[in-house]
């Protein structure tokens, strides 16, 4: 195929949708390709044409290494794309590379400056963050009018993120160079690199987020902030404005599940925001034998991937029981009848397992081991903790609505239970 255009308005630049309208035009398509059974994609003199999926401004006739990253260089994307389409007469897959301004988008000139963000968070504790940072853990970052601004994004998480820029288009830069694309939401993709690159024509603060509302919240965004901007008349108080904006990512929710059972009531209750969190557990059965248990904790999440949570909490526990035993670590197992303050570590292992270690202010240990929610079925979970009192628990659920489940567990201290759990 010798020519292909992909019609694109700038006017509408307004994210995935553009592009599924955009026109698509073919001219003097050969018939061979037609036909299909083509591999790769062949010019009209008949050589392939290769790109680097990181310097879409690096092309060559064969195949071999970018020379400015060393990455392989692979077949170029919309032909490859137009190919699989004509053979398979199957979907083909729109994305930013097909996309040609119908004139230069190259910038006016004036100094640079470039930025660099990874996209980062954490899919189990759903916090998300620019290079680890919250909206309010961070400043603003201040550009000059006349500027030109390259941001390169590198998403390093696994969920996609559209990225947002308010009061400006920006290029994505792409295999079609000076001819690169305008937009303002740049959909990115897992482990997926873009360069984007904007004037700075105006004046005031512009809010540069990820547009899955819930990411926003969290705190994944920057605030672009003009140098020696005229004050704003619609925004009377500024300073009041940008602490509404922090006060976001620093909201606390609740979450609180009870399973109310045979054996007794089995729940817990979590208020966290994206660094903190209070977590309180209960096991209270219908009588002494089967024991009552309330445990707290009160810790912080740290680091990148906010695997480790240190805590403080306090364990109260009461079972009318006759043995005393061992713990496995030799003490004399207090899980019978235990009043303590108590501080530990969880570290998140791989396969979301938790690992508890605690002491409490008597010098007692526990080693704990426990998972919730393994997903079966997508209705169907399974949970279970063991630790070094000797204490085992293997649980299942079923989900029947969002707020409601059909649970049983099997509990080393009260036994068989079945009842009905009631999330919130
Ligand atoms: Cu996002």
């Amino acid at each position: 195929m010798s020519q292909m255009r992909y019609g694109f308005s700038q006017k509408k630049a307004n994210g995935n949708k553009d592009m599924a309208a955009g026109s698509i035009k073919m001219k003097d398509m050969p018939m061979k390709d037609m036909d299909g059974g083509s591999q790769g994609s062949v010019k009209a003199d008949g050589k392939m044409t290769y790109v680097c999926p990181m310097h879409p401004e690096v092309t060559s006739d064969k195949p071999g290494k970018c020379p400015k990253c060393g990455m392989d260089m692979v077949k170029k994307k919309a032909e490859v794309n137009m190919d699989m389409d004509m053979s398979s007469g199957g979907i083909t897959t729109l994305n930013y590379n097909m996309l040609e301004a119908p004139k230069k988008t190259t910038l006016p000139e004036g100094p640079w400056k470039e930025l660099k963000f990874e996209l980062t968070g954490n899919m189990n504790r759903y916090v998300w963050t620019l290079d680890n940072k919250t909206v309010s853990e961070s400043d603003k970052i201040l550009i000059k009018r006349g500027e030109n601004i390259r941001i390169i994004l590198h998403n390093n998480s696994m969920m996609r993120h559209p990225m947002h820029l308010h009061g400006h288009d920006f290029r994505v830069l792409n295999q079609f160079g000076e001819k690169s694309p305008m937009k303002n939401v740049l959909d990115i993709m897992p482990m997926e690199t873009d360069t984007l690159e904007f004037h700075a024509s105006e004046s005031g603060d512009w809010f540069f987020h990820c547009h899955i509302l819930y990411h926003m919240m969290s705190g994944m965004g920057r605030v672009f902030s003009y140098e020696n901007s005229p004050a704003n008349p619609e925004i009377p108080d500024p300073d009041k404005a940008y602490k509404m904006l922090k006060k976001d990512d620093r909201m606390f929710h609740l979450m609180a599940q009870n399973d109310f059972a045979t054996n007794g009531n089995d729940g817990s209750l979590m208020y966290a925001n994206t660094r903190w969190a209070f977590q309180s557990e209960w096991r209270l059965g219908y009588n002494a034998h089967h024991g009552y248990e309330v445990e707290t904790h009160f810790g912080r999440y740290l680091g990148k991937m906010q695997w480790l949570f240190p805590y403080v909490g306090i364990d109260w526990r009461y079972r009318k029981h006759s043995a005393h035993d061992k713990s496995l670590l030799g003490q004399a197992n207090t899980k019978d009848d235990r009043k303590v303050i108590h501080a530990g570590l969880q570290y998140t292992l791989p396969m979301l397992l938790v690992l508890d270690a605690s002491v409490d202010q008597t010098g007692y240990f526990r080693i704990q081991l426990m998972r919730e929610d393994i997903p079966l079925t997508p209705r169907l979970r399974a949970s279970f903790m063991v630790n070094t009192d000797r204490e085992y628990m293997v649980g299942g659920k079923y989900i029947l609505t969002k707020n409601l489940g059909l649970s049983t567990h099997y509990d080393s201290d009260m036994g068989w239970g079945a009842g009905l759990t009631i999330t919130y």
